[in-house]
C-alpha cells in the first residue's frame, strides 16, 4: 500500500494548511469564533482552507476494492470528497464539533434475552443534536461573518471526510479500527461541522502529534467478523454496523448470524477494547442484570417499536428489520429454527 498519510503539523513540506490568503485579522476573528463555539460544544476546532485530503487516495483504493458494499451513495462523484472546494464550491472554513456519545453500552432485554445496541444509538439522534447546537453556534457567530455567509451545517451527511478533516483540525489521530481518537475522549464521539464562506484562519486542537496505536492491535483481533483487513482497512461488507444498519437485508447475512454475536444496531466492540476507551464502562460486556435493567425491558419483540421511538437515532432501521434481526439473534442462540414466514410475523 502507498505510504498514504503525511504527518499533521504545518510545515513548507506539508501543504495540509490554508493554502488560499486569508485576510488580515483573520486570526482574532477566528478565535472568537472558536470561543463561541465553545460556548455550545465542548471539543471543536477551526480549519481554515484545507488542501487536499492526504486519505483521498485510500478511500478510492476502498471504492474499488468494492468495501463500501451497497453503500453507493459513498461511490457517487467520490471526487467532491477530495477536497472543500471541490465538495463545496464558496465554502472556505470548517468549524469542527466532537459530541461524547451518551450511551451507557448495557444490553436491552427483550422478552429476557440480552441484545446490544451501539452506545451512539440510544439517547437523541446526534444529527438532531448537532443541527440544534450548530443552529446556536451560527447565531452567535453571526457577527464575526462576511454578510454574505449562509453557514451550512453538516453532521455525518455530504461530501467531507470527517476524520480526515477533524485529524488536520488537531482534534485527534484516526486508529487502526479506522476511528478518529481523541486522548481524553478516547472515541466514543461522534463529529459535526459547519461549513463558512468566511475565509478563517486555522484555530487547532492540541492533539495533531498524538499517537494512540504504536504495536497495539487490540481491536483488529477483536472484530468479530475479521472486518479489518489490516490496520486503517475496514471492509464495510464485514462490519456488523454495515450488516444491522446500512444494508440488513439478504446480503452476508450468514455472517451476521453465526459471528454477530447479539447486536441488534451497530456494534461497539473495536471502541470497547481499545485502550483509549478504558474510562468508559465496561458493562457491555459484563453479563446483563435484569435488576439493573428495568428501563431497559422489553417484554416482547412487538414492543420494541415502543423503545425505539425513545431512541430515534435507532429510526434508521424499520421495526421489522430490528425485529427480525432479534429473532435471528435469539434462534441462533437457542438452536432454533425460523421459518421465513415465522420470521415475518
Ligand atoms: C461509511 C461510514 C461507515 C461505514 C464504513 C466505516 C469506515 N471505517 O469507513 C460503516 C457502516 C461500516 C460504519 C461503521 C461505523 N461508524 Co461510520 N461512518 C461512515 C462515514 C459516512 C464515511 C467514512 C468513510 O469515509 N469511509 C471510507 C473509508 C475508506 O475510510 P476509513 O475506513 O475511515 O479509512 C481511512 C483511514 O483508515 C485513513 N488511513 C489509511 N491509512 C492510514 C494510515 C494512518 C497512519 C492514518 C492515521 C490513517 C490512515 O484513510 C482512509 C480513508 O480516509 C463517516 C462520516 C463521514 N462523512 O466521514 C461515518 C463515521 C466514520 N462513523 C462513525 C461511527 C460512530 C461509526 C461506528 C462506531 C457506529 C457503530 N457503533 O456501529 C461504526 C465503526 C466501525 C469502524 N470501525 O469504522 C463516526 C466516527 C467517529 C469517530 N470517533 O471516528 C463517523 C465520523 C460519523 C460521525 N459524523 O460521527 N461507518
Ligand atoms: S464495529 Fe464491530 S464488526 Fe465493525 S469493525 Fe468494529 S468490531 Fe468489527
Ligand atoms: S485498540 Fe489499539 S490498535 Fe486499535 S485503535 Fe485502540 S490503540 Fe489503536
Amino acid at each position: 500500500m502507498k505510504a498514504l498519510f503525511r504527518p499533521n503539523a504545518p510545515s513548507p513540506d506539508n501543504p495540509r494548511k490554508s493554502e488560499m490568503p486569508v485576510p488580515d485579522g483573520a486570526a482574532t476573528r477566528s478565535r472568537q469564533v472558536l470561543s463561541e463555539v465553545l460556548k455550545v460544544f465542548p471539543v471543536a476546532a477551526i480549519l481554515g482552507d484545507s488542501s487536499d485530503r492526504p486519505e483521498f487516495e485510500a478511500f478510492l483504493e476502498w471504492l474499488e476494492r468494492g468495501d463500501h458494499g451497497r453503500m453507493d451513495w459513498m461511490a457517487r462523484n467520490p471526487v467532491r470528497r477530495r477536497s472543500l472546494k471541490e465538495g463545496y464550491p464558496g465554502y472556505r472554513t470548517v468549524v469542527m464539533a466532537l459530541l461524547p456519545v451518551g450511551g451507557r453500552g448495557k444490553p436491552l432485554v427483550i422478552s429476557g434475552e440480552p441484545v446490544r445496541i451501539a452506545r451512539y444509538a440510544e439517547g437523541p439522534d446526534y444529527h438532531k443534536e448537532f443541527d440544534v447546537r450548530f443552529r446556536q453556534v451560527a447565531e452567535r457567530i453571526r457577527p464575526f461573518l462576511d454578510p454574505n455567509d449562509r453557514p451550512a451545517i453538516k453532521p455525518d451527511h455530504g461530501a467531507l471526510m470527517e476524520k480526515s478533516l477533524a485529524m488536520e483540525a488537531g482534534l485527534g489521530v484516526i486508529g487502526k479500527n479506522t476511528l478518529l481518537i481523541n486522548p481524553l475522549l478516547g472515541s466514543h464521539f461522534t463529529i459535526g461541522s459547519l461549513l463558512l464562506k468566511t475565509p478563517l484562519a486555522s484555530v487547532s486542537a492540541p492533539f495533531e502529534h498524538f499517537s494512540p496505536c504504536g504495536n497495539c492491535t487490540i481491536c483488529l483481533d477483536a472484530c468479530p467478523t475479521e472486518a479489518f483487513r489490516g490496520p486503517f482497512r475496514l471492509n464495510a461488507t464485514r462490519c456488523l454496523s454495515y450488516l444491522t444498519i446500512e444494508a440488513p437485508g439478504d446480503e452476508n447475512r450468514t455472517l451476521r448470524q453465526s459471528r454477530g454475536e447479539n447486536w441488534l444496531f451497530g456494534c461497539d466492540i473495536c471502541q470497547d477494547v481499545c485502550p483509549h476507551n478504558r474510562h468508559r464502562d465496561r458493562e457491555s460486556s459484563s453479563p446483563a442484570r435484569t435488576a439493573d435493567l428495568s428501563d431497559r425491558v422489553v417484554n416482547h419483540p412487538a414492543d420494541l417499536i415502543e423503545w425505539v421511538r425513545k431512541n430515534p437515532a435507532m429510526g434508521r432501521v424499520s421495526s421489522d428489520v430490528l425485529r427480525e434481526r432479534f429473532l435471528e439473534i435469539t434462534s441462533v442462540r437457542s438452536g432454533a429454527r425460523f421459518s421465513s414466514t415465522e420470521r415475518g410475523k
